[in-house]
């Protein structure tokens, strides 16, 4: 994992787009973004167990799994969204990106690979890409009933509970 400030400079949205300045595990965590690294699958099955996640697949984002469909496919995932339950996603293999809107409302870049876990809260504005590579093979835990559902960044979403709840607790 490696996360920095997104450049905001036109261009590839699979591209870097390093600006150099770091931002670190901690300063996620104040966002309420939660890392680990997790090399054994008994990690990930004991935080599944934890959090009450019972149910799990497996995603290949890459142009050979999906056809004709990836590039569309992958500038949805780019549209910024919140969902209204969290969002954990373990990488297989390959990488990608999740950028997470920060306090000041700009875009912090996460970069993941092989073997990193992400937790992203409830009501967190964000984006998902593959890099350059264009090749991510991924884990999505879920709950029962998963409220994964994007939601658009659009001005009524200030309204939102799960908006608010996520404002109240982190941005404030
Ligand atoms: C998401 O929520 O944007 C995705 O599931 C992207 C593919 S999983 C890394
Ligand atoms: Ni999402």
């Amino acid at each position: 994992m490696k996360a920095y400030m997104y450049d905001n400079v036109p261009g590839d949205q699979r591209l870097p787009h390093d600006s150099g300045r770091q931002v670190t595990a901690d300063d996620l965590a104040s966002l309420g973004v939660h890392y680990h690294r997790f090399p054994e699958t008994s990690e990930v099955d004991a935080l599944a167990v934890e959090r009450g996640y019972k149910n799990r697949d497996e995603i290949v984002v890459s142009p050979e799994k999906m056809g004709d469909v990836y590039e569309d496919k992958v500038k949805m995932f780019f549209n910024e969204h919140l969902h209204e339950d969290e969002e954990i996603r373990y990488i297989r293999g390959g990488q990608g990106y999740f950028d997470v809107r920060n306090k000041g409302d700009e875009w912090v870049r996460i970069q993941l690979e092989k073997d990193d876990l992400i937790i992203l809260p409830a009501g967190i504005f964000h984006r998902f890409t593959t890099d350059e590579s264009n090749y991510v093979h991924a884990m999505r835990l879920f709950k029962d009933e998963p409220k994964w559902t994007p939601l658009n960044r659009a001005p009524e979403l200030d309204g939102n509970e799960f908006r608010k709840g996520y404002v109240s607790q982190f941005l404030n």
